[in-house]
């Protein structure tokens, strides 16, 4: 097992990794922006280094300042945690030729998911259900046009490097889909320095549905069951949960083999998710692979029983899974809420600044995972989010009432924060009767 790891991110989950590594016994390296110098949550690492300006780019983005944190701080394993250079191929490529132990899937299959038009006809050839369109990639106009004709409008231009809803472009008929392709092409070549596009069936009013998956360096790979992460805004997701409702037991066994199929030939293993949209005719199409652990993992967590960061860790050190699918049940009801320094009321614009009080939620089947503290400053140089909110129940109904009870106790002064809405959409009979699909907050609250 690894003696120390340097945990190469910030906030939340760079605490979350710490706290599993001190249970392993193993030693952490922190690092830190000059923006989150001080920070409380470092003091809690072995060690920690500065490895630049607030500026991301400049800081947690810089291969070379983190390899060299990782030498300095003799750690044997890197865990990027998400964001950053959590789904950076090349940065794992550098962790493996430093001797480095990259926590995450190996670079190849890495780069494979990245390249959505490539994991698209990976599930295709492996059966698992893509959405209708184009058969490969489709830089040209009449040829996107002639795929348009055949599957039928709306379409959805994507862009191939692009991912978690950026660079994506809706087309209603020919005139605007030579548009969209123009405008998609530029701005992904600008955004991901590629203007690879293909085309997809726009499919309206889906469900999202992902599922955990979990393999070890020995070819064994297990799903962790799925979790529902409709409940969103502009691809900012503000509540998860698992398991997810209005899934048939058929439907949710497919789904989950469907993810281990495709993350098996894609030859990945470590912690990974495989996101799913889920049609009103329960109709399930596969859309992308996240290489990485999510801001939502406790939900899973709560639900099997099994420490995701610690399993991650484990297989990253050779270990093998300790568990085989029919081990892995799930348990009751777990809901997260992610909780913004974000003023709703204001088109969701960051609100940050001093917290000059926080009262943190505690009781039974209630976790706040957060860095935050009275007294803390949240920068405007990074992600708004402060803390997630998770609760476990026996039932959707309790799980629920424990959230609002939580998210009661939880105070908050000095900056604005997503607790007002969270709770309103908690109260409200959609999300109650779960008839809600991934365009519902866009749609109650326009904004
Ligand atoms: C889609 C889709 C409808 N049809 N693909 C958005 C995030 C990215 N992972 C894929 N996304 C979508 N792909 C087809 N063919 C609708 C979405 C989508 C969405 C998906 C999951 C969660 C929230 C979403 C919000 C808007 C659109």
């Amino acid at each position: 097992m690894f003696k120390r790891i340097l945990v190469a991110n910030r906030g939340e989950i760079a605490l979350r990794v710490m706290r599993a590594c001190r249970e392993m016994g193993i030693e952490t390296v922190a690092v830190f922006s000059e923006a989150d110098r001080g920070a409380a949550y470092l003091e809690l690492a072995d060690d920690a280094y500065c490895i630049g300006p607030a500026k991301a780019s400049e800081s947690y983005l810089k291969i070379d300042r983190v390899i060299s944190a990782a030498e300095i701080g003799n750690a044997q394993a890197i865990h990027p945690g998400y964001g950053f250079l959590a789904e950076n191929a090349h940065f794992a490529e550098v962790c493996r030729s430093c001797n480095i132990e990259f926590i995450g899937p190996p670079h190849e299959a890495m780069a494979l998911v990245g390249d959505k038009n490539a994991a698209r006809r990976l599930a295709k050839e492996v059966g698992v259900p893509t959405v209708p369109g184009s058969d490969g990639l489709v830089n040209d106009p009449d040829e996107a046009l002639a795929v348009a004709r055949k599957i039928g409008y709306p379409v959805l231009v994507k862009a191939a490097a692009g991912g978690g809803g950026r660079g994506m472009r809706v087309a209603l008929d020919d005139d605007a889909l030579r548009a969209a392709l123009k405008q998609a092409e530029l701005e992904a070549d600008a955004a991901f320095g590629s203007g690879d596009l293909y085309l997809e069936k726009y499919v309206e009013h889906p469900r999202h549905v992902e599922v955990q998956i979990l393999g070890d360096t020995h070819g064994n790979m297990v799903h962790l069951w799925e979790r529902d992460c409709t409940m969103q805004r502009r691809h900012q997701k503000l509540i998860e949960e698992s398991p997810a409702p209005r899934l048939s037991d058929k439907v949710r066994q497919a789904i989950c083999e469907s993810a281990v199929r495709l993350a098996k030939a894609a030859g990945y293993y470590n912690a990974g998710t495989v996101e799913f949209i889920v049609d009103r005719h329960g109709n399930y199409y596969f859309i992308e692979v996240n290489a990485r652990i999510q801001v939502e993992h406790p939900v899973t967590e709560m639900v099997t029983g099994i420490d995701l960061i610690k399993a991650q860790i484990a297989v990253a050190a050779g270990e093998r899974l300790p568990f085989t699918q029919d081990d892995i049940r799930t348990r009751g009801v777990a809901l997260e809420c992610r909780i913004n320094a974000e003023d709703t009321t204001k088109g969701f614009r960051p609100s940050p600044g001093t917290i000059h009080r926080i009262i943190p939620p505690g009781g039974f089947g209630v976790r706040f995972d957060s860095h935050v503290h009275t007294g803390y400053t949240v920068s405007p140089h990074y992600d708004s989010m402060i803390g997630k909110l998770i609760v476990h129940q026996p039932t959707r109904p309790e799980a629920i009432a424990c959230m609002q009870r939580a998210l009661g106790e939880l105070r908050i002064e000095g900056i604005k924060t997503t607790v007002p809405l969270l709770r309103e959409i908690l109260d409200h009979p959609a999300f109650l009767e779960t008839r809600v699909d991934t365009t519902f907050i866009e749609r109650t609250w326009l904004s």
